[in-house]
């Protein structure tokens, strides 16, 4: 039985701590990361944290989850809004997929409050900075232990 969770991360998200802090809060993805590593120990679980600013690593990456990993906690980033080929790619998986936001997606522009993924994925968690995260791998743990 696989014992990792994925942790992926879309575009712009390199830039955390600097990018725009007043939305996304002044942790760095670094930050973000350990505070990740440390509750997956906590919830029994090894986080492979990944960043990519390109859509088709995203792809790969929920494919290689797909076939060794127990779950996926994903901030997509911009591709949330616009991607089929990550709605495609998580259609393709069995493990479970949570959708993950810092900021609450609904009360910003309206362009962010459709996402092309959330059809596909088993839960959303959105609006509580670093602490979605953590919400996100409690929700993979609770749903495959
Ligand atoms: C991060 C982004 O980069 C945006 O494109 C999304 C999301 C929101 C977040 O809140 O983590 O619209």
């Amino acid at each position: 039985m696989a014992s990792t969770f994925f942790v992926l991360n879309g575009p712009n998200l390199n830039a955390l701590g600097k990018r725009e802090p007043g939305i996304y809060g002044g942790q760095t993805l670094a930050d973000i990361e350990a505070l990740c590593r440390a509750e997956g120990e906590r919830l029994g679980f090894a986080v492979d944290f990944r960043q990519s600013n390109h859509e088709g690593d995203l792809v790969d990456w929920i494919h290689e989850a797909g076939d060794t990993a127990a779950g996926i906690a994903i901030n997509a980033g911009a591709y949330t809004h616009t991607s089929v080929a990550l709605h495609d790619a998580i259609r393709a998986i069995r493990i479970p997929v949570v959708e993950l936001h810092l900021s609450n997606v609904h009360a910003r522009e309206e362009f962010r409050h459709r996402s092309m993924i959330a059809p596909a994925v088993k839960g959303v968690i959105c609006g509580f900075g670093a602490t979605s995260y953590i919400l996100a791998l409690n929700a993979l743990s609770s749903i495959t232990t």
